[in-house]
């Protein structure tokens, strides 16, 4: 928990570095703990009703908007609002407290939690197809995460004939993209839109790579953890 331990002018934002590792969620809530504050005679005082704000902007390292976006808390004391950032390289995000229409008041409080939102054992899965990934299990399944800046996730599994890939995500409403790739030569096999869960039919003799994508929209992202499967069919 963190106090924000002064009134910040309309407008102005205070800036908080949160160093995070690829595959955790940085959680950003804040707690308004007084109302508005308004223009005593010697100054900012407390008001009796007026509602209180506070913006939490998610940003990355250089300041671009990321995450969740930028909510904004605002009525009485306890109403609170939260903000996210899903780290995909390491680098961690940034916190900017402030609030665009009103002051902030100094005992408003923010407090951050990083969870584990690993694909598999640990770290976030590279989106892209160079490099490597992590392995899904022979006929098995493997759980990863991906929203918010963690936009797509590229998995591994052997094959050796038909398969069919299945991906379940909790958020049962998200919009994803699915695609199954030949390892050895790049070559798609399948590419498709879905909704909820999905299953893709493929053959393949060798591995494959099964990139999973959101296609919620850039600026309202969700996040969500699924399960990815590449499974022998009869
Ligand atoms: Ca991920």
């Amino acid at each position: 928990l963190y106090t924000v331990g002064e009134l910040i002018p309309q407008g102005e934002y205070r800036y908080y570095r949160v160093a995070t590792q690829a595959g955790e969620l940085g959680v950003v809530r804040s707690l308004l703990q007084s109302w508005r504050y308004i223009d005593g005679g010697t100054g900012p005082v407390e008001s009796t009703v007026g509602s209180g704000a506070m913006t939490v902007r998610i940003l990355t390292p250089e300041g671009e908007r990321a995450g969740s976006g930028w909510p904004r808390a605002t009525g009485m004391p306890g109403d609170s609002e939260v903000g996210y950032f899903a780290d995909t390289n390491g680098r961690g995000f940034v916190i900017g407290l402030g609030d665009n229409y009103d002051r902030v008041a100094p005992d408003s409080l923010i407090e951050v939690d990083i969870e584990a939102v690993p694909d598999g054992a640990s770290g976030d899965a590279a989106g892209d197809l160079g490099g490597s990934h992590p392995s899904l299990p022979s006929n098995g399944a493997a759980t990863g995460h991906f929203g918010y800046d963690d936009l797509a996730d590229v998995w591994r599994a052997e094959a050796s004939g038909p398969v069919e890939v299945s991906v379940r995500p909790q958020v049962e409403d998200i919009r994803y993209r699915v695609e199954v790739f030949l390892e050895e030569s790049g070559r798609r096999l399948t590419r498709q839109v879905v909704t909820g869960p999905a299953t893709v039919p493929v053959t393949a003799e060798g591995p494959i790579l099964v990139r999973v994508e959101t296609r919620e929209p850039r600026l309202a992202p969700r996040f969500t953890a699924y399960e990815i499967a590449v499974r022998n069919r009869p």
